[in-house]
């Protein structure tokens, strides 16, 4: 029987305006690629500040949510669904400490930025967040149901 791809983990990976700006869409789209994980939906999106809200609503409260609001809808992001056992855990260590500075070198953030109010990407921090970021982001059809050919030789 194969599992379907509700069963499998999956995160919501977004490059952030500023990787967008800077130019990094493919190499932060590559370190997912390499670690082996399979890209089920993909799209460049102008985010409206409700969709932002409500993404970020458990940080509501938080002095700077007006900022990170002004951030996430100020030009285009990539929204990204990867899935893979163990994906949401594998890729918080992929992309580093929320602040830059923090983060170790060889992780997205850690190589590639300095502020946390710039920190190039967010990746989901839970499964279920997972599922409910995907859910929020994309549409119906929007997610591609197929079986990548390196599968057998990651697991
Ligand atoms: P993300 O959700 O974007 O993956 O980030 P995270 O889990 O590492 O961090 P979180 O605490 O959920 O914060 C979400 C985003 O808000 C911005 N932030 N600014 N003190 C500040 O100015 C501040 N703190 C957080 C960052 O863009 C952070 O990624």
């Amino acid at each position: 029987i194969v599992a379907s791809s509700s069963e499998v983990e999956q995160s919501y990976i977004m490059i952030k305006p500023d990787g967008v700006q800077r130019g990094l869409v493919g190499e932060i789209i590559s370190r997912f690629e390499k670690k082996g994980f399979v890209l089920k939906g993909l799209k460049l999106f102008q985010c409206p500040t409700d969709l932002s809200q409500e993404h970020y609503k458990d940080l509501k409260d938080k002095p700077f949510f007006p900022k990170l609001i002004d951030y996430i809808t100020s030009g285009p992001v990539v929204c990204m669904a990867w899935e893979g056992d163990g994906v949401v855990a594998s890729a918080r260590k992929l992309i580093g400490a929320t602040n830059p500075l923090q983060a170790e070198p060889g992780t997205i953030r850690g190589d590639l930025a300095v502020q946390t109010g710039r920190n190039v990407v967010h990746g989901s921090d839970s499964p279920d967040n997972g599922k409910r970021e995907i859910a929020l982001w994309f549409k119906e059809g929007e997610l591609c149901e197929w079986e990548s050919v390196q599968t057998p030789w990651l697991i």
